[in-house]
């Protein structure tokens, strides 16, 4: 079968939508670290749109920090690459062509310094997921102490890390005398940009004083509120969507028709008006928004779909009881936590999020979204539990999340089949675990000690100790299906 290329994209049938600008004319503006699905189905389509709308300027050079695989992929296509957007009413399909070339970090982090460092790059964006920020996700704070910052800071010139790129890449633009490229950083993170400037202004102060504090001085780091739901590919939706092409797409992303970007207007290096994204001054109240409800929903129904047997979310959604809790877990538990957003119908997202779910044409795993649980808890259930603790008020539904995560990360399903579980903290999670054995209040009392997930105020807070251990409780005695039911 024919490969996409650029030498064969203008055979493909009528009714896929492809770009209609002149690739070869277009330069490079943005290069992007962590050239997954999700980048590659949300912010790089919003620049695909500005390419075609004439200004060339903003071609993307996408990197990935570890693995080949994206570029092994997109290299012989020279980067094009398939949308396909997906739900129960049909599909559609668009080639993207904002993307030039991926490189691989690790085999020639020259190559990449030198992306970074070019006169035309303006924006580096980012995607890097939670853990690639490097640091504590109770604190926000860089962990000094982590592996790769460690690798960084003893050779800083061929950095591991996402933030180290940025900071070497900083360091040498200011030594040529170019302006900073603008940080975009669009992982689901509270106040993403404020923690990407604070990861690398001290990982910029711990190489030289004098670097942190123009990094601290000068360096834009927009927030941003990023949301699309996208799963990772799997090998019958390259061969389907192979053959609606009728040519061979060795990467394609699939998609939910909803797309959403709220971005903090700060670029002093400039930047287009992404067609379709909001730029607004302050983008936390989005950001938590989207994170307590969408994501927060997502990880819950992860761990409860997941240990009750349920492959997708959309699996897990069809289970009565678990859907009921999380309709009550946005509109009773964390929706009355966020700040109120003058003309936004918060009930009509709450509503269109259970729908979103439901989309029975993503299979969407919940093993997927279960990885790194310690990463995503503290910004997805844990807010919520705080300021529900503080205000007083109960949050059984948050706790019940919580307790599934547990249960999670201490390896077996509820069938006794063992878990892979994918978390940086997985080792010591699972250590924990074995030590407190099956009792529900050993095993809440151990994990809820892990301060890098919960911090010091939350296990210290007899009502959220009690919340926890209760759910917990009912989850290894009924179940996660039953446990979710008897919590609606
Ligand atoms: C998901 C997110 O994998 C996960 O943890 O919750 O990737 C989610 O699909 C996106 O944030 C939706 O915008």
């Amino acid at each position: 079968m024919t490969r996409l290329s650029q030498a064969t994209f203008g055979s493909l049938p009528p009714s896929v939508h492809r770009p209609a600008y002149d690739r070869a004319a277009i330069r490079t503006g943005i290069v992007h670290l962590g050239i997954g699905a999700f980048h590659r189905a949300h912010a790089a389509v919003y620049t695909d749109d500005v390419l075609g709308s004439g200004d060339g300027r903003w071609g993307i050079i996408g990197a990935s920090l570890r693995s080949p695989e994206t570029r092994d992929a997109l290299g012989p296509q020279d980067g094009l690459y398939t949308l396909d957007v997906r739900d129960g009413n049909g599909e559609s399909l668009r080639v993207i062509g904002a993307l030039r070339s991926v490189l691989v970090a690790p085999e020639d982090p020259e190559a990449l310094l030198a992306a970074m460092t070019a006169p035309d790059t303006r924006i580096v964006s980012l995607t890097v997921t939670e853990k690639g920020y490097c640091h504590n996700p109770a604190t926000g704070e860089l962990d000094e102490g982590h592996p790769d910052i460690r690798h960084d800071l003893a050779e800083p010139g061929r950095p591991r890390s996402a933030p180290g790129f940025v900071v070497e890449a900083l360091r040498r633009r200011r030594k040529a005398g170019l302006e900073p490229f603008t940080v975009l950083s669009c992982d689901n993170l509270p106040a993403n940009g404020r923690t990407a400037k604070r990861v690398l202004s001290r990982l910029a102060e711990l190489r030289d004083p004098e670097l942190g504090r123009f990094i601290a001085a000068e360096l834009a780091c927009p927030c941003t509120m990023v949301d699309r739901i996208v799963p990772a590919t799997t090998d019958d939706d390259r061969t389907r969507v192979s053959g609606l092409l009728g040519m061979e797409d060795g990467w394609p992303v699939m998609a939910e028709p909803f797309s959403h970007w709220v971005v903090e207007d700060d670029f002093p290096a400039g930047r287009r008006d992404w067609p379709g994204a909001t730029f607004v001054r302050d983008v936390e109240p989005f950001e938590l928004m989207k994170l307590r409800l969408l994501n927060g929903s997502h990880s819950t129904l992860a761990y409860l779909g997941y240990l009750s047997g349920r492959e997708t979310v959309a699996d897990a959604m069809a289970d009565p009881g678990i859907a009921g809790l999380i309709r009550a877990l946005m509109e009773e538990e964390a929706g009355p936590t966020l700040p109120v957003l003058p003309d936004f119908d918060l009930a009509g997202y709450q509503a269109s999020l259970l729908a979103r779910f439901r989309n029975p044409a993503l299979r969407h795993r919940t093993w997927q979204i279960a990885m790194d649980g310690s990463q995503k808890l503290p910004p997805r259930l844990l807010g919520t539990a705080r300021d529900r603790l503080r205000a007083g008020a109960p949050f059984g539904r948050v706790a019940l999340g919580i307790a599934a995560w547990m249960r999670y990360v201490a390896g077996t399903d509820e069938g006794g089949r063992p878990i892979d579980v994918r978390d940086p903290l997985a080792g010591e999670l699972r250590a924990l675990a074995d030590a407190a054995g099956p009792d529900p209040d050993r095993l809440a009392a151990a994990l809820l000690g892990v301060r890098a997930v919960f911090g010091d105020a939350l296990p210290a807070a007899p009502a959220c100790r009690n919340a926890v251990t209760d759910a917990l409780r009912l989850v290894m005695a009924k179940g996660a299906s039953r446990a979710a039911a008897e919590s609606v």
